[in-house]
């Protein structure tokens, strides 16, 4: 048995960084996960069910969960003093830790705090994503170029998922693995090592309800995903659950792909760049999968602002690269048209 404490220490010692410092920010993503994990468990019971009133910066009516999870967040993040600056799906502008002894620390995390939070009240699970740079300032206030960098500078990309079982999946560059919450002792366990994506799968996961706005190219590779060719395992299965963590979860373990593209209603689709699409690309290309717009590689691109969308193609290598490749054959210029 490896906690996630000393996984991360053995890494550490791998690459040579055993600081500590990486160590106890990871951790402290872990406190936070083990307290949103008790109070989503108990939902239905403490009160903390349905809309808290407010609107999030995507104009979403905020859950009540929402809230506490990323109140959660925050806090763990600020106590552990190894983060400088937080980028949260529930926060207008870049929560920034000025204390003397945070403004000094070395990381930026960018989160989502509870995605697809909407499930919960239907049971369905849910999750937080999250993606850690390294700040390039020293020693100043947090800067731009600090703030908005490219996933290939990414030091850190993961997810919890809240579902039959909590489990924390992270990558540093040194492959992706896999940690089973037992609440009996509160700690994270190591259970898939190393996990890796198969390079073509039968799954397909889209919201086929949005079909008549989704650009040709799209509308092509849904329709090879529906064609009958047992020598490439088709028809494949569509399976969609409306969370983001759960559908790449499910596809990261068996091969599969997930698209939320954009269509004519939204041309960059409905996912955020910074703290949905580079964390789980950072992870898909760990284990050997990808991940496009469709056209570009998400770790490739820069962004502008810290909530802007990008549609997301991920999964198995070959499932992605074929619909990359009926997209630049049938919707070449979809993204330019904006
Ligand atoms: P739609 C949840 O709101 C989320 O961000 C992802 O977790 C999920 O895959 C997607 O949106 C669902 O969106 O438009 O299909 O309901």
């Amino acid at each position: 048995m490896k906690t996630l404490v000393e996984f991360i220490w053995e890494q550490q010692e791998i690459v040579g960084t055993a600081t500590g410092e990486f160590s106890r920010l990871l951790n402290d993503i872990g406190i936070a996960a083990k307290i949103v994990n008790r109070d989503v468990n108990r939902a239905g019971l403490s009160g903390i069910i349905g809309d808290d009133g407010g609107v999030n910066v995507q104009g979403e009516n905020q859950k009540k969960l929402d809230v506490m999870a990323n109140n959660e967040f925050i806090k763990a993040l600020r106590n552990g003093k190894q983060c400088a600056a937080i980028i949260s799906e529930e926060n207008d502008d870049v929560i920034v830790f000025d204390d003397k002894t945070t403004k000094n620390a070395k990381y930026i995390v960018a989160l989502d705090p509870l995605d697809g939070s909407s499930n919960i009240e239907v049971n369905v699970s849910i999750g937080t994503i999250f993606a850690i740079y390294k700040r390039k300032s020293i020693g100043t206030t947090i800067t731009k170029e600090d703030v908005l960098q490219a996933g290939t500078e990414l030091v850190c990309g993961g997810y919890v998922i809240y579902g039959s079982s909590t489990m924390l999946i992270y990558t540093t560059g040194f492959g992706v693995h896999g940690f089973t919450y037992d609440p009996t002792c509160g700690i994270f366990i190591l259970s898939h090592p190393d996990i890796k994506i198969t390079d073509t799968g039968n799954i397909y996961s889209i919201n086929e309800a949005n079909y008549i706005y989704f650009p040709e190219g799209v509308k092509r590779y849904i329709k090879y995903c529906q064609e009958d060719d047992a020598t490439t395992n088709r028809p494949y299965t569509s399976r969609y659950i409306g969370s983001l963590v759960s559908d790449f979860h499910r596809n990261l373990l068996r091969g599969g792909i997930y698209m939320y593209p954009g269509n004519l209603k939204n041309p960059q689709g409905k996912l955020r760049l910074m703290y949905e699409c580079v964390p789980m690309a950072f992870l898909a290309e760990q284990a050997g999968g990808k991940a496009s717009d469709g056209f570009q590689r998400i770790l490739d691109m820069q962004p502008e602002h810290i909530h802007q969308r990008s549609p997301l193609f991920i999964g198995s290598k070959s499932m992605v690269e074929k619909a990359e490749s009926l997209m630049r054959e049938f919707s070449p210029d979809f993204l330019d048209a904006e």
